[in-house]
C-alpha cells in the first residue's frame, strides 16, 4: 500500500516536556447524580442552567432519558432542593479520582527488550506513551513502524503504530483503531495499547495471533486528542474536548467526535455553543486533529481499504454500530455487523462476566452528528465501523475515573473480544 507524505513514517519525536502542573481543578466533595429526565429534558435543562454542573453524557439526545451530572459541594443543597428524580452515583468524585491512582513512571530495562506488562498497572503521562510505543516498536522492527499523522492545536504529535505480518507492510486491508478522542477517557489509551502489545507479542508465538497479523495491517493510535489528554492530567481530570480557542467565545475546546466532515451540518446531534461539551466547531473538519485523522482515513481507504474501524471511548459498556446521525438508517451490512457484535459481546463477557450492550449508535445511546463512525462507514467505506464504550457500566458510578486496577481486566476482556472478531470477520 502506498502511504502518502501525510502518513510518513517518521520516528515518533518527543514533543516539548509536558507543561508544569498548574492548579488542579478539585472535585473534592462533588457528588455525581443520575437524573431521570423522562420527557422533561428541556425544563430540567433550564433548572440546571444556574449550576456549574459537569455534564457526563449527552443531555439533549439520550433516549434512555437520563443524565449524569457532577455537582459542586456548595451547590448540593440547592440541587437537592430541586427535588429531581435522581440517584447518587458517586458520593465524592474527588475521592474516586484519588483512588484512580497516581500516574506511573516508565522505564524500559534494556534496548530492544519488550516493555513489561507492568505498563498496564497504572495510567501514564503523554510523553511516556510515546516512549512506550517507540520501545514496543523497537522490539519488533520486522513487523512494525511508528508514524505521526499530524499535530494537535498546541503542536503535539498524533502518533500511532503500524503492524503487519508475513506479506509485508501495507499489503492487507486495514484494521484502524484510535483512543483518547475524549481527553478524560483514559482507559481507552491503555486498551488500544494492550491490543497492539498482544498482537506483537503473540506474532510467531501464537497461531491465532500470527494468522491475524498475516491477514491485516493494523494502524493503532492511542491518543488522538493529546492536548486534551495532557490537560486532563495537569489541570482538569474531567476535560473532554480538544484545547482549541475560538474568537467568538472565551470557552475552550471543540468535541473532536462532532467535527468529522460528514452529516456535520445536521441539527440535533451536537452543539453550536462553544461552551458545550459537544461543541461541533464553526465548520466541518475545522480542528487539526480531525484534519489529520481524515487524511489517514482517506489514505487507508484508498490503499487496501478499511476492514474494521473502532473509535474507543468510555464509559457505559456498549458496542455501537452505525449510524449516529439518524436513528432509522442502518448500514447496508447491518445484519452482519449485529451478529458480529453479538459474538464479540459474548467473547468480552467470558473472562470476567462484563456485559456489553450492542446496537446502532443513535437508537442505543443518542444522536451524534459529525461523528467518526458515520464518516468512516459512508465516506471511507469501512466494512465494519464501531464505537466501543469501555468499562464501567453506566450504573456503577465511577464513570471516566476507572481505578488503575481495572486497566488489565478491561484490556484482557477487550482482547478476547477482538481476537474473536479479527479471526472471524
Ligand atoms: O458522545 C460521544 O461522542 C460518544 N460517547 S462518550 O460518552 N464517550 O462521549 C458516543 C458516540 C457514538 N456515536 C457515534 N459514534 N456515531
Ligand atoms: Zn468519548
Amino acid at each position: 500500500m502506498k502511504l502518502t507524505a501525510a502518513l510518513l513514517l517518521a520516528p515518533l519525536a518527543l514533543v516539548a516536556a509536558a507543561p508544569k502542573p498548574s492548579t488542579h481543578v478539585s472535585y473534592d466533595g462533588y457528588k455525581a447524580y443520575r437524573i431521570a429526565t423522562g420527557q422533561d429534558a428541556a425544563s430540567i435543562k433550564s433548572k440546571l442552567a444556574k449550576f456549574a454542573a459537569v455534564q457526563f453524557n449527552n443531555f439533549d439526545f439520550n433516549p434512555n432519558q437520563e443524565l449524569d451530572v457532577a455537582i459542586a459541594p456548595t451547590e448540593i443543597p440547592a440541587f437537592e432542593a430541586l427535588g429531581l428524580k435522581a440517584d447518587v452515583v458517586s458520593q465524592d468524585l474527588g475521592a474516586e479520582i484519588a483512588q484512580e491512582g497516581s500516574l506511573g513512571s516508565y522505564e524500559k530495562v534494556s534496548a530492544q527488550a519488550v516493555p513489561s506488562l507492568s505498563w498496564f498497572n497504572t495510567y501514564h503521562a503523554y510523553n511516556d506513551h510515546i516512549t512506550f510505543f517507540n520501545d514496543l516498536q523497537a522490539a519488533y522492527p520486522q513487523n512494525s513502524e511508528t508514524f505521526t499523522i499530524g499535530r494537535s492545536v498546541q503542536g503535539r504529535n498524533i502518533f500511532g503504530i503500524h503492524l503487519w505480518g508475513s506479506s509485508g507492510k501495507g499489503s492487507k486491508p486495514a484494521v484502524y483503531f484510535h483512543g483518547t478522542v475524549h481527553a478524560r477517557e483514559w482507559i481507552t489509551t491503555k486498551v488500544v495499547e494492550y491490543i497492539a502489545y498482544q498482537l506483537l507479542v503473540g506474532y510467531s508465538n501464537d497461531t491465532v495471533v500470527t494468522a491475524i497479523l498475516n491477514n491485516y495491517d493494523f494502524y493503532i493510535l492511542p491518543v488522538v486528542n493529546p492536548d486534551g489528554f495532557v490537560y486532563s492530567q495537569t489541570t482538569d481530570r474531567l476535560w473532554r474536548k480538544n484545547r482549541q480557542t475560538r474568537s467568538i467565545s472565551s470557552c475552550v475546546g471543540t468535541d473532536i467526535n462532532r467535527n468529522w466532515p460528514y452529516k456535520w451540518e445536521l441539527p440535533g446531534g451536537a452543539s453550536t455553543n462553544p461552551c458545550s461539551q459537544t461543541y461541533k466547531g464553526l465548520a466541518a473538519g475545522d480542528t487539526p486533529e480531525i484534519r489529520a485523522l481524515v487524511n489517514l482515513t482517506q489514505t487507508l481507504a484508498n490503499g487496501r481499504g478499511i476492514k474494521l474501524y473502532i473509535d474507543w471511548h468510555s464509559y457505559g459498556q456498549y458496542i455501537l454500530l452505525p449510524y449516529g446521525y439518524n436513528c432509522q438508517v442502518r448500514a447496508a451490512n447491518h445484519a452482519r455487523q449485529t451478529s458480529l457484535a453479538s459474538s464479540v459481546a459474548a467473547a468480552i463477557r467470558r473472562p470476567y462476566g462484563s456485559r456489553f450492550t450492542y446496537g446502532p449508535s443513535c437508537s442505543t445511546l443518542y444522536a451524534t452528528t459529525g461523528s467518526s463512525t458515520d464518516y468512516v462507514t459512508d465516506v471511507a467505506r469501512s466494512e465494519l465501523a464501531w464505537t466501543v464504550e469501555l468499562r464501567p457500566t453506566s450504573s456503577s458510578g465511577n464513570g471516566f475515573v476507572l481505578p488503575a486496577s481495572q486497566i488489565l481486566p478491561s484490556s484482557i476482556e477487550q482482547w478476547e473480544g477482538m481476537k474473536y472478531l479479527f479471526a472471524t470477520m
